[in-house]
């Protein structure tokens, strides 16, 4: 899998004629070693590669070598780099591949060595090749998405009235754990009553109270890899309203789950969840995009958004979440995150949709 992944790395330098690239971000880092460690520096050219770490994780580096890297012990921080970047390209006025995230600190650190060289990001065409998720990686996601799934039915059987939202976090955040999570891929959101009309909101000591909404939105990291789901329930009969839009957002998102394959634009999947919630007359309470992929970051490539121009590829891993907030009632917002594929998609997280009134 590795070999595979730097194989289309190699087609970039190719395609946008570098001379080699220079990769540190945590996530480009462990797709291209599976070393899901941080400080580490992969440098590129077109037939080398090398893996350079300092001291904490040179043993767990040096299995890498089996997969074709030169091992390099950083002993000098950022001076170490540069002396392997004069080593390494030593020609002039050539192109270099690197990540337009990378701190400027950083750069300013390294430009020095690559004097005379044009930087070229290549971020952004490994969030493209990162978007279509290979074997391993549908494992990993399948497996993070399951943990959320226990997560998510124990505490429908735990959660009281008199609960604080941060206690439903910490329980979330603890099975998720005890179920072989590293950690939660984000900052899990768990907001009750009328909190739940914003759509990221904090948990708090706030106390669950009869006819309460819940929104959960988490998702557990397994391997590096990020699952997301988000459900809302109530706590006794919800008021006609927040019912009514519960339904309208169920169905916003079966049909735009329905809707998701290969060959469809991520225009299109947005447009099926937006038009049935602008018919019900809740569009201006729909602000955000129905869906974004997932992977090793909890946000990447593809979006499922008005924006959207991208065609969606077999395995590409994208959420599924319209929702609607009304400021001083509450908000309702479902999501699943679903692998693409040949005239259908197939959802990784299997918790029950349906409205649940506890
Ligand atoms: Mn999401």
């Amino acid at each position: 899998m590795i070999r595979t992944r730097i194989n289309s790395l190699r087609k970039t330098l190719v395609e946008k004629n570098l001379e080699g690239a220079i990769i540190t971000s945590r996530d480009n880092t462990m797709y291209l070693s599976e070393f899901n460690g941080t400080d580490s520096v992969i440098v590129i050219t077109s037939d080398k590669i090398y893996f350079a770490t300092d001291f904490r994780y040179i043993e767990t580096a040096s299995l890498l070598s089996s997969k074709g890297y030169e091992i390099i012990l950083i002993e000098e921080g950022i001076k170490s780099i540069v002396e392997l970047l004069n080593n390494i390209f030593t020609s002039k006025g050539l192109r270099i591949g690197f990540e337009k995230t990378m701190s400027y600190g950083y750069f300013d650190s390294i430009k020095p060595a690559l004097d005379g060289y044009v930087f070229v990001d290549i971020y952004d065409d490994l969030l493209k090749i990162r978007s279509v998720k290979d074997e391993v990686e549908l494992e990993r996601m399948s497996k993070a998405a399951s943990i959320a799934d226990l997560a998510f039915s124990h505490i429908l059987k735990t959660v009281r009235i008199g609960m604080s939202e941060i206690e439903i976090a910490a329980e979330l955040e603890y099975v998720m754990k005890r179920n072989g999570a590293s950690y939660p891929a984000f900052d899990t959101i768990a907001i009750s009553g009328k909190k739940t009309s914003m759509p990221h909101g904090v948990p708090d000591n706030k106390k669950l109270q009869i006819h309460d909404a819940v929104t959960l939105d988490f998702g557990a990291n397994y391997k590096g890899y990020c699952s997301d789901m988000t459900r809302t329930f109530f706590m006794g009969q919800p008021s006609d309203e927040l019912e009514k839009i519960y339904r309208i957002v169920y169905r916003a998102q079966k049909e735009a789950q329905d809707y998701v394959k290969e060959g469809i634009s991520g225009y299109s999947g947005d447009k099926v969840a937006r038009d049935i919630i602008e018919k019900e007359g809740y569009g201006k309470y729909f602000g955000h995009s129905t869906g974004h992929g997932v992977g090793l970051l909890i946000h990447e490539e593809p979006r499922l958004s008005i924006k959207s121009k991208t065609v969606l590829k077999k395995n590409m891993a994208v959420t599924v979440e319209p929702g609607i907030y009304v400021p001083d009632l509450g908000g309702v917002r479902i999501e699943n995150t679903v692998i693409v594929e040949q005239g259908g998609c197939t959802a990784l997280n299997h918790s029950d949709k349906e409205l649940i009134i506890l």
